[in-house]
């Protein structure tokens, strides 16, 4: 029933949020891939998801901005990020409901460190995090961290709008502000099997406490939770 802290067996308690965070190339890609792998092959209803969803009409204008195609308003695209989250947490609690655990790449953290990275007047941290309060917030946050001159080392930055050093520099230091209770951070710079491995403890753990009914919370929203949509009828 229990292999290392993860109980496989049925159990009427809720799918786990799992989240990774870092800047661009900090290795969340393969992680999260590994990690679904590794829970798959214990018995957990896991699934693999990415923020931004570049496959709805909202992701595709987003897609198009980062692509360089079209500009937008930095406060406007910002609100096309939040929407493109806020669009998906129907089917979120859906799955999480369902028993289904979810490992997701990128969420409300990056959105407002990304936005408030640009330093514009007015778009600070507390505006950028207003669009997002309210949705389900994470059970874990694993953030993989590195420096953004390590991450550039990785084969180098691509061509999108916001791979280039210094914007990735002022990103990891509005991170850092956004830390919370869920958040842990793991050293992204040692090899993929060490880094695996702590990022595994930290999904089993989470994956375990909602078995168990642990509340989902509220994003920014203190103690808040939207336990009253789990409850069984
Ligand atoms: P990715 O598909 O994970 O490589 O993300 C694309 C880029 O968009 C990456 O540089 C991070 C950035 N990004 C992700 N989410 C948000 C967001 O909500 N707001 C902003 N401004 N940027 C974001």
């Amino acid at each position: 029933m229990s292999q290392n802290g993860v109980n496989t067996a049925k159990h009427p308690g809720r799918g786990a949020f799992v989240l990774f965070e870092g800047v661009d190339r900090c290795g969340k890609t393969t992680q999260s891939q590994r990690l679904v792998q590794h829970l798959k092959g214990k018995g957990v209803d896991a699934e693999l998801w990415r923020f931004p969803d570049r496959f709805t009409a909202i992701g595709r204008m987003i897609d198009s901005y980062l692509t360089g195609e079209t500009d937008t308003d930095d406060a406007a695209v910002h609100l096309l990020f939040s929407a493109n989250r806020w669009e998906k947490r129907e089917a979120m609690l859906a799955a999480l409901r369902a028993g289904r655990t979810l490992i997701v790449d990128r969420y409300a953290y990056s959105g407002a460190a990304f936005t408030a990275a640009k330093n514009l007047p007015g778009l600070d941290l507390e505006w950028c995090k207003a669009p997002d309060k309210g949705l389900p917030a994470p059970d874990a946050v694993i953030f993989l961290a590195m420096t953004p001159e390590a991450a550039a080392l990785r084969g180098g930055y691509g061509n999108e709008r916001y791979e280039k050093e210094e914007m990735q520099r002022e990103v990891a230091r509005q991170f850092h502000l956004l830390a919370d209770d869920r958040w842990q951070t793991v050293d992204a710079a040692r090899s993929v099997e060490d880094v695996e491995a702590e990022v595994r403890r930290i999904a089993e753990d989470a994956v375990a406490c909602c078995l168990e009914g642990a509340p989902l919370r509220v994003l920014w929203a203190g103690d808040r939770t939207l336990q009253h949509l789990f409850s069984s009828p």
